[in-house]
């Protein structure tokens, strides 16, 4: 267990990362305590004014990865539709910013996902170039990606002059492919 002063509660539940199961905030000292055994949900602690979370509980269905939570969809969608979809879970298309998360989401959520030819199973993410060719940016949080995993022979948007290809997804290897948005493709929402 670990104090930190923090400006606000969501500051606090940032602290509460890998190896945090809950943090507590008093608000009266603006006190941040991240634990690794929790209290109930939203209770009142033992000392005064101390409220207790539980930042990460994923919903039915969703898997729990460094905070975040995941699920595999399998209705193919293209990125579009599939970046609404996972609005409407009060999620977003999966934005990968680590070779760990990328492993994480390999060996998880994809590790039952074969085709003996690569591009006929593949999973969104919410990576494009529509905006810049060759410059791609995270669709929902409109950052830079920095990290990325592309296949030896993508993206090859250069190549074909008379499409566009402008969207990122994740072979069943991890290895990325930039594919025309409107293809309809299986996909993974974060949140
Ligand atoms: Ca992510
Ligand atoms: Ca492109
Ligand atoms: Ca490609």
């Amino acid at each position: 267990m670990e104090d930190y002063m923090t400006s606000s509660i969501g500051m606090c539940a940032l602290q509460c990362g890998t190896d945090c199961w809950c943090f507590g905030y008093q608000a009266a000292t603006s006190t941040c305590r991240t634990l690794r055994s929790c209290h109930d949900k939203n209770s009142v602690g033992p000392e005064d004014g101390w409220v207790y979370y539980k930042p990460t509980d994923c919903d039915e269905g969703w898997t729990k990865y460094n905070g975040h939570c995941y699920i595999r969809n399998t209705t193919a969608l293209s990125q579009p539709e599939a970046m609404s979809a996972c609005q409407q879970f009060g999620a977003y298309l999966l934005e990968v910013d680590d070779v760990k998360e990328n492993h994480w989401v390999t060996s998880t959520l994809l590790k039952d996902v074969y085709c003996s030819n690569e591009y006929l199973c593949t999973t969104w993410t919410g990576g494009n170039d529509i905006e810049t060719e060759g410059v791609f940016v995270c669709g929902y949080s409109g950052t830079p990606v920095t990290f990325t995993n592309w296949d030896a022979w993508n993206p090859d948007d250069m190549h074909n002059p008379s499409e566009e290809i402008d969207c990122v997804e994740m072979f069943y290897t991890g290895q990325w492919n930039d594919k025309p948005c409107d293809s309809a493709t299986s996909f993974i929402c974060e949140k």
